[in-house]
């Protein structure tokens, strides 16, 4: 990641408290620049504030996405407040600019957002508690719960077509026919692994089509990173990286996070062995987030959450495998084929789904909440 632009003249333009001491890369998100700014007071204690770049390859709008963020966190903080919790802490705070604006743009035209820093808790690449992951469920539940009265139609669609996976595989398709790295000789077994479950990507856009799954406002990104978990309780205490809030399916939030956090293995890790779905997390996962939402989700939610994994998995592989096809464009990367590496650990995690869970039209209907 670039790390030489002039943090002391970005940081004026915000309403920062303190002096600027430093500005130092944090955190291990694909898309955005962040960076972990320190400010010391006058009795001279240091504090943090959350400094990031928005990515504006990705995010080609960010005046409305920041609208979003900027909606979407003043519902929160009413629900935080009224139910007794800490709104500080809970969700992402914006530390607005000198001009009472959500971003800052630099000369050089880069977007560029703050955030209180949230203390007390971090993120983990791989979960290392079983109850951190039931945590993150509730958290996650929570936090659709939350939105479920939040004007879907205001929100701006910051990536359209997001989790329409069926759109994804066309996309995928062009990028193998174009090859224009000549990088698909090399992977014709990852490319068969996504053609020959070409006919199971319509399925969950066709149910919402068809108005059988209910279309909700969703995060969107739930990795297991994309979740604070308390240092001192363990519980999920925040839910972060709000660019993608937008509408969708309880299945999307759910899929990602499973896809992310059920996974005791690295999301690149080259040892493929190491890589599985361990059916206790998925369990625990499932149990925190169901207890969250038993109230709204529906029937038919329920039964589709293990399909859900899958699709989310499956497409997030295929989009791995998209970028590395493509030469590294979307997804940061910091080695070579670190795409391809990530690409095989989600095929390897839908190969060890299909051998986990039943996913005929009979299987499917038999999935119920009685399990969490
Ligand atoms: P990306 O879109 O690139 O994934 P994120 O918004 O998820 O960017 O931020 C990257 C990382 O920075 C997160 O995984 C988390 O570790 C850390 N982070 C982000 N916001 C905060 C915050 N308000 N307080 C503390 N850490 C944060
Ligand atoms: C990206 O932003 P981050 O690192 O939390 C990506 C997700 C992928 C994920 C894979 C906006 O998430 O969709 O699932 O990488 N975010 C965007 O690790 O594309
Ligand atoms: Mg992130």
């Amino acid at each position: 990641m670039k790390n030489n632009y002039d943090f002391k003249d970005i940081v004026s333009h915000f309403q920062f408290q303190g002096e600027f001491i430093e500005a130092v890369p944090f955190g291990q998100g694909h898309i955005n620049d962040t960076f972990a700014a320190s400010f010391k007071n006058e009795a001279g204690t240091v504090h943090k504030y959350i400094l990031q770049r928005i990515n504006t390859n990705i995010f080609k709008f960010p005046e409305k996405l920041m609208e979003n963020i900027e909606n979407v966190t003043a519902h929160l903080k009413k629900k935080i407040t009224a139910m007794g919790g800490d709104p500080k802490r809970e969700t992402l705070n914006l530390i607005y600019t000198i001009d009472g604006k959500s971003f800052y743009v630099s000369p050089k035209g880069d977007y560029w957002r703050g955030y209180i820093f949230i203390e007390g808790a971090q993120t983990y690449q791989v979960v290392e508690n079983l109850n951190h992951f039931y945590n993150a469920g509730k958290a996650l539940g929570n936090f659709e719960k939350y939105l479920v009265d939040f004007d879907a139609d205001s929100l701006y669609e910051t990536i359209p077509n997001f989790h329409n996976t069926q759109k994804r595989y066309a996309d995928f398709l062009e990028a193998v026919s174009k090859d224009t790295m000549n990088r698909a000789s090399e992977v014709q077994e990852e490319i068969k692994f996504v053609m020959d479950r070409a006919n199971e990507t319509s399925i969950l856009t066709d149910l919402l089509k068809e108005g059988k799954l209910p279309l909700r406002v969703t995060h969107n990104d739930t990795k297991f990173n994309n979740v604070m978990i308390d240092d001192g309780t363990g519980e999920g205490i925040c839910i972060i990286d709000l660019d993608t809030i937008m509408p969708g399916s309880s299945l999307y939030d759910f899929g990602d996070a499973i896809r992310s956090g059920a996974n005791p293995a690295e999301e690149d890790e080259r040892d493929l062995t190491k890589v599985c779905l361990d059916m206790k997390l998925y369990e625990q996962f499932a149990r925190g987030f169901v207890e969250a939402t038993k109230d709204s989700l529906t029937e038919l939610e329920i039964k589709y959450l293990p399909f859900g994994a899958k699709m989310m998995t499956f497409e997030c592989g295929m989009r791995f495998l998209e970028d590395y096809l493509k030469g590294d464009v979307y997804f940061k990367i910091h080695r070579e084929k670190h795409n391809l590496d990530r690409a095989r650990t989600q095929f390897k995690m839908v190969a060890d789904m299909e051998e986990k869970f039943n996913f005929t039209p009979e299987g499917i209907a038999q999935n119920n909440q009685m399990k969490y």
